[in-house]
């Protein structure tokens, strides 16, 4: 199968950033399976993401961060890492899709939104899906912005000094690298060769702020050259191009260290729940995001390869409709944590 320029990291560690081409075929390592299968996962992630917001209308979710436009970047990476078998991750906060599709049901996700007993996170005493995923690998502490990439750079330093062969994935906006944080983990990782890779989701707003206001240069994976490791602009809005290049990078991070992966895509809603995008971003400008859609784009690419056709993909959207329905039914009726667990789960109470 056709290789995509650019997509693979190069052992130059001084590399410039490359530009993967923009539209892939089918990448390496995967089958047609494999792509049905993650297309059902981005509906499934959509539909839950579309009724986390509704619930928020009707006071029933304080708060959510949208993954809607980020769901090619956050499963096709994630494929990659399952694929692999052997990575940990530290997503953020806007990673919903990638947590939901590291397994966890419908209903532990609509838990979390609504803050009740069975959270898989943190039994509810945290920002949703915020605390640890053990059983998926996964691992996201806070809300503070650049914090994750140090954490998974220590947690990295931790795998080599076990050699185990864990690549860790961290995840992060392009607001994060204003963050002196950012610097500091990158660094580190070059200097000590870990095996991380760095994934950036920059969908070209920090909150309000636009990346022309955030940094002076076009392309953040130009600044891994600073760092003594390669950089790779990815399409983040193509899943297949997403998993190619994280599993390429993936490799490269086992054998010779850290990668730097840009996916530039789009934030089709407000920052969160709380957010009015209006006051800042153009009717045309959203609108124009909108027909970018990567769940829809990936859709259209299926039934174009012959993998599905579109009565398989209403089928697969209503079955996605019933599970969130019935998901949003089940974390209603559930109760909060019981009060009398408040110090449960706490070092010392
Ligand atoms: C250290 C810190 N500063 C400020 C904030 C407030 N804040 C929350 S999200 C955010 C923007 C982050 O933008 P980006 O990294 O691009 O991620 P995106 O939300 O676009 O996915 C800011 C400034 C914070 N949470 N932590
Ligand atoms: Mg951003």
């Amino acid at each position: 199968m056709a290789r995509k320029r650019g997509t693979r990291p190069k052992s130059d560690r001084s590399s410039a950033a490359a530009t993967a081409e923009p539209h892939s075929s089918i990448a390496e390592g995967i089958t047609s399976g494999d792509l049905v299968d993650a297309y059902k996962k981005m509906v499934l992630v959509r539909t839950v993401d579309e009724r986390i917001w509704a619930l928020n209308r009707q006071g029933k979710v304080p708060i959510a961060a949208s993954c809607q436009g980020h769901e090619a970047a956050q499963i096709g990476s994630l494929l990659a890492a399952q694929k692999d078998g052997n990575c940990f991750l530290f997503p953020y906060y806007r990673d919903l899709g990638l947590k939901l599709a590291a397994g966890l049901t419908a209903t532990q996700v609509m838990l979390s939104f609504m803050g009740k007993e069975g959270e898989p996170y943190s039994n509810a005493r945290q920002f949703p899906l915020q605390g640890a995923d053990l059983n998926h690998n996964i691992i996201q502490i806070s809300n503070v912005v650049g914090a994750g990439l140090t954490q998974a750079v220590g947690y990295a330093l931790g795998c080599k000094m076990e050699q185990d062969g864990t690549v860790v994935l961290t995840y992060f906006g392009d607001g994060a690298t204003s963050q002196g944080e950012t610097h500091e983990a990158m660094n580190f990782a070059g200097v000590h060769n870990l095996s991380i890779v760095f994934i950036c989701e920059n969908n070209h707003y920090a909150i309000s702020v636009p990346q022309s206001r955030q940094f002076a240069i076009e392309d953040i994976a130009s600044r891994a050259a600073g760092y003594g490791f390669p950089g790779f602009v990815i399409d983040g809005l193509d899943l297949p191009q997403c998993y190619e290049a994280t599993r390429e990078a993936i490799g490269h991070a086992r054998r010779q260290g850290p990668v730097l992966l840009e996916m530039k895509l789009e934030r089709m809603m407000p920052h969160t729940t709380d957010d009015d995008d209006r006051r800042y971003r153009s009717a045309e400008e959203l609108e124009s995001v909108r027909q970018r859609d990567p769940v829809a784009g990936f859709g259209n690419f299926l039934i174009e390869q012959g993998m599905l056709s579109q009565d398989q993909i209403d089928q697969i959207k209503a079955e996605a409709l019933q599970d969130v329905n019935e998901a949003t039914d089940a974390a209603e009726a559930a109760s909060p944590p019981d009060s009398a667990t408040l110090y449960d789960m706490v070092y010392a109470p």
